[in-house]
């Protein structure tokens, strides 16, 4: 009898499709970074895994370090790859292998030097480079002395802010903010008395539907302008190019998902956020002050139509 059992279940999973086989119980591994939209978004994804019977861990990790780590197979996806900070690390992971490309959001993103619409009533050339760096001296600040303040996202993002005065030789001192409320708090302080700032910002984010603003227009992204000094008005240096202005915004997997985890795998390829869907996750957490686990139930809860879609 048992014999018979073994043999019936042989065949049977032998005539189902490759797609039909379980999941593995292993925990699929999602990081967790710093910024709200992500840490949101990641607790979406894991909480329709976990929906269909899987198993989730998140990981606090590095968002650079992020793609060697989807690579090896210790972390087991990524869901925002934004083309402006991440780009290079994970095109640098896709060389060497071990890791793809899981398909795009329907998200367009910009990551760029920004400024509340009242710092333009005090430089009105802007949102144009040249005209923000004449006028530097408003942007002065005690610690920065006669440089104008540009305040950059935190250091693991990358944004290579310093490069980019120096190489366009501009009069600004770059500060990296320890986390990104401290980029809320520097534009919130100045909104009082309408003190003019220029700090880090992204679309899709919360921001947009608080503060109006823009982004400063500096020479357009040229494919190898952070490889090749030849690329961008500057023919002797790096990251004299703004950040893509219409750039992706992707999801990566590690080479062995599909095969470990094929319903989770087939549900991430599904899975395409909007623009107003991403700025709606980081407001939850920024503006509303819930906890991310609970930022990603009300999501799930209110937008069933959209995930229901992306689960077999
Ligand atoms: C990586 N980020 C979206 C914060 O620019």
């Amino acid at each position: 009898m048992k014999k018979f059992t073994t043999a019936l279940t042989a065949g049977v999973l032998a005539a189902m499709p490759l797609s039909a086989l379980a999941d593995s119980d292993d925990p699929i591994v999602i990081p967790i970074h710093n910024w709200s939209s992500q840490i949101v978004m990641s607790n979406v994804v894991g909480q329709i895994f976990e929906d269909m019977g899987n198993n989730v861990e998140f990981v606090t990790t590095d968002s650079q370090a992020v793609y060697e780590s989807v690579r090896l197979g210790d972390v087991t996806l990524e869901l925002e790859v934004w083309e402006g900070a991440f780009g290079a690390s994970f095109r640098a992971a896709l060389e060497k292998g071990g890791l793809h490309d899981a398909g795009d959001h329907n998200a367009v993103t910009r990551e760029d030097w920004w400024y509340p619409m009242w710092t333009k009533d005090a430089c009105p050339g802007l949102p144009s480079w040249e005209a923000l760096n004449d006028c530097a001296a408003l942007f002065a600040t005690a610690e920065t002395g006669d440089k104008g303040r540009y305040l950059d996202g935190p250091v693991d993002w990358l944004k290579h802010g310093q490069e980019r005065v120096a190489a366009l030789g501009m009069n600004f001192q770059v500060v990296n903010a320890g986390s990104a409320a401290a980029l809320w708090a520097e534009i919130g302080a100045a909104e009082a008395d309408k003190t003019p700032v220029v700090v880090f910002n992204w679309t899709p984010n919360f921001a947009e539907a608080v503060w109006p603003g823009e982004f400063v227009e500096f020479p357009a992204w040229e494919d190898g302008c952070d490889k090749d000094p030849a690329v961008g008005p500057n023919p002797d240096a790096l990251y004299d190019c703004g950040n893509p202005a219409t750039g992706y915004l992707k999801k990566a997997a590690w080479d062995g998902m599909a095969d470990k985890w094929p319903d989770a795998y087939a549900t991430l390829q599904k899975i395409s956020f909007t623009n107003p869907q991403i700025a709606e996750m980081a407001k939850f957490v920024d503006i509303d002050e819930m906890e991310p686990e609970e930022a990603a139930e009300v999501w799930l809860e209110q937008n069933e139509d959209v995930w229901g879609a992306w689960v077999n």
